[in-house]
């Protein structure tokens, strides 16, 4: 973390909050790939949290070093203020979140503040910056198809809101400053509305991964139940490789505008299971068991996206399917499990949970 670091010129500066998130990670490797030097704000923590972007990670006391990490906090409004002022970038994307529906049930008020007001923090600091600097900051907002909750599928940019969790709730009032510091002031910024996207980085408390890290270690015997909730959902899973092509697509166009990106093929969970535990030889009726706990107060029961407008006005389509998805998460979570197999047999260790989550 510099204090004084070198910024080029005429290079074109990103700001990610959440960068360290598994969407943070691939829009990092996606921007460098652009040619940008990307500027990242991380949490203190008491232990090292940046696993998902150390590959790309280079001493930034070296001339080419393109990624550089920040201190910060979504709920610390100075000192966000203070980084958008030491570096001037081009573009923000704030993808730093308390992400997780169910823990927003259980701190509702850290959510809001989190994914709610850091929002407004993030779009004072711009105007302020921008006013003063006469220098646009181009702001994405990551929104959510959690927004639209209760509406019935398929939803679009054109679908009522009906948040269904604090985390909602919280985000749907992100999306609102959003469209009333654009209409307010003019700044260029935008709501990415993005259903659900996974990977090999997702976090292990999220189903699809709950459930890819559990088969895999079931299949090489180091454990054998896995507890889930609602199996009836039904969600638009994508690829989280794809997601962040298009956020930065939308801070290129003209005009700012809010935009829904899905893959427009929906599964349940049970269906999520099936390709699992299908790709293993495994019956995941053998494993499965009902744990109450992980039911939510209020569910989403259907999201189903329409992504007609980012196809037409952004020209960006998914490239990963459901079963690629699948395949390409078991594969890598096979692999995992036969390193930590061996490690146990060489009588190491090890800390993996038996279910991935509390
Ligand atoms: P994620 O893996 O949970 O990452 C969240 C990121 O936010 C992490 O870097 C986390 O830091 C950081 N963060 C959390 N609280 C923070 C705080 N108070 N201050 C600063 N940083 C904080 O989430 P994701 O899946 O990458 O999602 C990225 C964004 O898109 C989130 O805003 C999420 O709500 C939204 N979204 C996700 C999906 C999806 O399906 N993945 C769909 C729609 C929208 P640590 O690493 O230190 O925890
Ligand atoms: O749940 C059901 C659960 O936690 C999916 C976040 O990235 O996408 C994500 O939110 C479904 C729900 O994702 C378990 O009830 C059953 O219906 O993987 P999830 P989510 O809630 O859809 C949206 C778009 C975001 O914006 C969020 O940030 O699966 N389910 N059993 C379970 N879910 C979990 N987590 N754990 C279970 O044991």
């Amino acid at each position: 973390m510099p204090r004084h670091a070198r910024y080029s010129t005429n290079m074109r500066k990103a700001l990610i909050t959440g960068i360290t998130g598994q969407d943070g990670s691939y829009l990092t490797e996606h921007l460098l790939s652009e040619g940008y030097e990307v500027h990242g704000i991380v949490r203190r923590a008491s232990t090292f949290n940046t696993d998902r972007i150390d590959h790309l990670y280079v001493d930034p006391h070296k001339q080419d070093a393109r990624l550089l990490l920040h201190y910060g906090d979504l709920t610390d409004g100075p000192a966000l203020r203070h980084v958008i002022e030491q570096i001037q970038p081009d573009e923000i994307y704030n993808l730093a979140a308390q992400s997780h529906v169910a823990v927003s049930f259980q701190q509702p008020e850290y959510t809001a503040d989190v994914d709610g007001v850091g929002a407004l923090r993030l779009l004072e600091a711009i105007r302020d910056v921008q006013a003063r600097t006469g220098r646009e900051i181009r702001y994405y907002q990551a929104g959510t198809s959690e927004m639209f909750g209760a509406a019935p599928p398929p939803q679009s940019e054109a679908t009522p809101f009906h948040p269904r969790s604090p985390y909602a709730a919280a985000k749907v009032m992100a999306y609102h400053l959003v469209r009333n510091y654009r209409e307010a002031y003019g700044l260029y910024a935008v709501t990415g509305i993005l259903f659900n996207h996974e990977s090999e980085r997702r976090g292990e408390t999220f189903v699809t991964r709950k459930i890819t890290r559990a088969a895999t270690r079931i299949k090489e015997g180091l454990q054998d139940k896995l507890y889930l909730g609602n199996l009836d959902a039904v969600r638009d899973w994508g690829h989280a490789e794809d997601y962040v092509r298009a956020m930065h697509l939308m801070l290129q166009q003209d005009e700012p505008r809010d935009f829904v990106v899905a893959t427009g093929e929906s599964h349940t969970v049970r269906e999520f299971l099936d390709a699992t535990f299908g790709l293993l030889d495994l019956n995941w009726q053998d494993h499965v068991e009902f744990d109450p706990r992980y039911l939510r107060p209020a569910e989403v029961e259907h999201l189903h996206g329409d992504a007609t407008k980012a196809r037409e006005a952004l020209n960006w389509a998914p490239r990963v399917g459901f079963n690629e998805l699948v395949s390409r998460m078991v594969n890598h979570d096979l692999e995992l499990a036969r390193q930590e197999k061996t490690l146990r047999e060489a009588g190491h260790t090890m800390t993996a949970r038996q279910s991935g989550d509390i």
